[in-house]
């Protein structure tokens, strides 16, 4: 038959492509290890007969595939993910056991995920949102997990109320949109009704949720944990993950942009920066303090809504965690790391915070629902890494779906006699060497009661917005006006100034002001708002973290035909000197002639690599392309919107008409060439008036 004989050539009767096995290409199997003939065909009655079920090949294949995707997190499923490690640089051995934090220059391996909340594993990577900052310490006592996110405060102060939340900030249950958007009524309904928010919906409208990059954004542990020390010494601490790529953020026009120029912007950027060997670098710092300490705070450190500003009690830098692979596989890595808040190692442990203990439970509870097996732990990336005898883990959990192990022997049970007889007796607990829970001293009636030291909800929002910036305090109120502005019920929106009035007059008027509508009554409140001292130390704009350089930053360069040759290596040269990355952009992806005659490949066109892209611009172009690109709309709106989101603009003298033509003004952020490197280390934020109307 014509079909047997087609087995050994490359092309198969039908002219479809067979690839054969040889000394780079190992031969094919099915799941159960047979060699397949023909991975091109179905096994039919002849040529162009019915399909057989007899075809185990091709049902093993589909059926593998039917089942390829698993069910996405509830939260948190858009996310990017990397391996590397942690080294500690200053020892912690006099506050915790914790063998991670014992000796000075140690390292362990992590892995890190970020991620958006709201929305699916499919949406775009920069929606207005919290990132997750999770990451996995694969220390020598088992796994320890911080699972934080980019904003040290929540906006819930008990764990019941998180599916209420998250419902109401996903897409509306009948209509099914927004995606990844909280600017609808469910969400601000919710909002406007649990005044607890007021201050995470102060870092929520604020710059901190459009990151640049999740290389430029801060992490934090929210809540209240504690380090016990070898002699059994509590100490209250916090954690703090400082970005050493400085915070940088984009601002809304810019970020609404790039999730139509590049949806998946932030994993590009990691992919990249790794690729390039800029490592994404974080110190690790901690607040300590001691129960005294957190009495004499008028707030209380179990309330996750509360952060403890670094003029009150400092940051201790005592490691840093360097991201240096990108993880080989997706889905094996990335979408099956479980991060379980409850993995911590004897030395960590947690406190009474109320959302801190409802997370205990969660995340191993949903890990069964995502990954479909209570042996979810054997899963390569989330295998503890072995202690001294080398084994990740060893106990008497036995069997269920997807047992990778092969347990030898009878000894599924314990206490057992059985190594008495020669047999194996398996493992046996170690005592106080072991996890111990700090013996916090309890007592009290049983109830559903939240305590009165968590009723301040305003004075912390009031403190935030207070120490920001003003050019962040008008990012903040504009971001109000928008998210309002898409909130079609009249009454959510003035319960929602009626809450901001107490957080500051002026903000609740400019929010009134932007959505045109009468101030109202501010709202009851719930325990007297106070005038905390400001903490400058909060802000992103000329703050301590904001970092005018242009290392792990990219600039784009606009070029075309006939650009000067000299002109053009110069910039390329000045921005790798100072640290920086260039993207080539033309017209025309491939080759490009120069003045002198020479080629230069672009790494972008024009309509794929739009400036939201970019950190800043340097347009280098001769009289002739400036000519056409004037009427050139992509090339236009390059230069705008730059400048529009105030970034440096350098320009060659030929390519005046252009930024002309986009509207560019003169400052300081607008340079010749030569002046452009220096300038396109950071944005300008004074220009922002020059360009929009801010509330
Ligand atoms: Fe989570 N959260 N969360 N969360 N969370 C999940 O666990 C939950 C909270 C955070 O990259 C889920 O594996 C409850 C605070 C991150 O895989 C789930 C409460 C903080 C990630 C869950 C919170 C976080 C999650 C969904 C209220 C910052 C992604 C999938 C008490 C400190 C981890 C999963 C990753 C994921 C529950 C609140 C951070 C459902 C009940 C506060 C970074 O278990």
């Amino acid at each position: 038959m014509d079909d047997m004989r087609s087995l050994d050539r490359g092309i198969g009767n039908g002219g479809e492509t067979h690839q054969r096995t040889d000394a780079d290409h190992p031969p094919l199997t099915t799941n159960h290890g047979m060699p397949i003939s023909d991975n091109q065909n179905q096994l039919k009655a002849g040529p162009r007969g019915p399909v057989l079920l007899e075809d185990h090949v091709y049902r093993e294949k589909i059926n593998h595939f039917d089942h390829e995707r698993i069910p996405e997190r509830i939260v948190h499923a858009r996310g990017s993910a990397a391996h590397g490690y942690f080294e500690l640089t200053d020892s912690l051995s006099d506050v915790t056991k914790a063998d991670v934090f014992q000796r000075k220059g140690d390292r362990v391996e992590v892995f890190a995920r970020f991620s958006t909340v709201a929305g699916g594993a499919g949406s775009v990577d920069t929606p207005r949102d919290v990132r997750g900052f999770a990451v996995k310490f694969y220390t020598r006592e088992g796994n320890w997990d911080l699972v934080g996110n980019n904003i040290p405060v929540f906006f819930i102060q008990d764990a019941i109320k998180f599916p209420d939340l998250i419902h109401s900030a996903k897409m509306e249950a009948d209509r099914g949109f927004p995606q990844a958007a909280t600017a609808h009524d469910t969400f601000w309904d919710f909002i406007s009704l649990m005044p607890e928010s007021t201050h995470m919906i102060m870092w929520a409208m604020s710059d901190r949720t459009l990151p640049r990059s999740f290389a430029t954004m801060e992490g934090f542990g929210i809540h209240t944990f504690r380090f016990v020390s070898e002699q059994g010494k509590s100490t209250f601490v916090k954690f703090h993950w400082k970005p050493k790529a400085g915070l940088a953020s984009t601002i809304w026009d810019e970020t609404v942009k790039i999730a139509g120029a590049d949806p998946d912007f932030q994993r590009r950027d990691l992919f990249e920066r790794i690729g390039r060997g800029d490592f994404p670098e974080w110190e690790l710092g901690v607040q300590l303090f001691d129960e005294d300490f957190a009495n004499s705070l008028p707030y209380d450190v179990l309330d996750a809504t509360k952060v403890i500003p670094e003029e009150v009690l400092p940051v201790r830098i005592v490691g840093r965690m360097v991201l240096n692979r990108y993880p080989d596989n997706f889905f094996a890595e990335t979408e099956q790391v479980a991060f379980l808040p409850s993995n911590v190692v004897p030395g960590i442990d947690h406190s009474n915070d109320p959302l801190l203990q409802g997370r205990l439970f969660s995340y191993q509870d949903t890990q069964l629902s995502r990954l479909g097996s209570t042996n979810f732990h054997q899963i390569p990336i989330n295998q503890a890494k072995g202690t001294a005898n080398g084994c990740p883990f060893m106990n008497m959990q036995r069997d269920g779906h997807m047992q990778m192990q092969v347990p030898k022997g009878r000894a599924n049970y314990e206490p057992n006699s059985l190594s008495m007889a020669g047999e194996v007796g398996g493992p046996r607990e170690l005592g106080n060497a072991g996890f111990t829970t700090f013996p916090a001293e309890e007592e009290g009636q049983k109830l559903r009661i939240r305590p009165e030291s968590f009723a301040d909800h305003y004075s912390q929002a009031r403190m935030f917005f207070r120490s920001m910036d003003p050019a962040e305090q008008a990012h903040i109120a504009s971001a109000l006006v928008f998210e309002l502005s898409k909130v079609s019920l009249e009454h959510i929106r003035e319960a929602m100034v009626a809450n901001l009035l107490n957080v500051d007059e002026g903000l609740a008027s400019r929010v009134a002001d932007g959505l045109a509508m009468e101030l109202p009554p501010a709202s009851p409140t719930a325990a007297p708002v106070q005038d905390l001292s400001l903490s400058p130390a909060l802000r992103i704009i000329r703050g301590p973290l904001e970092k005018h350089t242009l290392e792990g930053r990219t600039v784009g360069i606009l070029f075309a035909d006939g650009t000067d040759a000299g002109e053009l290596h110069k910039v390329m040269a000045d921005v790798k000197k100072a640290g920086g990355t260039a993207k080539l952009i033309a017209p025309k992806v491939g080759n490009v002639p120069l003045s002198d005659g020479s080629m230069m490949k672009a790494d972008a066109q024009l309509f794929g690599q739009p400036s939201v892209t970019v950190d800043a611009i340097a347009v280098v172009l001769g009289e002739a392309a400036c000519k056409k690109l004037v009427k050139e709309g992509a090339a236009v709106q390059f230069v705008m919107d730059a400048f529009g989101h105030l970034k440096a603009i350098g320009y060659s003298a030929a390519a005046k008409p252009l930024l002309d033509k986009a509207g560019v003004e003169a400052d300081e952020g607008v340079t010749n060439l030569a002046g452009f490197a220096k300038a396109a280390k950071q944005r300008y934020w004074d220009r922002e008036a020059k360009v929009r109307t801010l509330a």
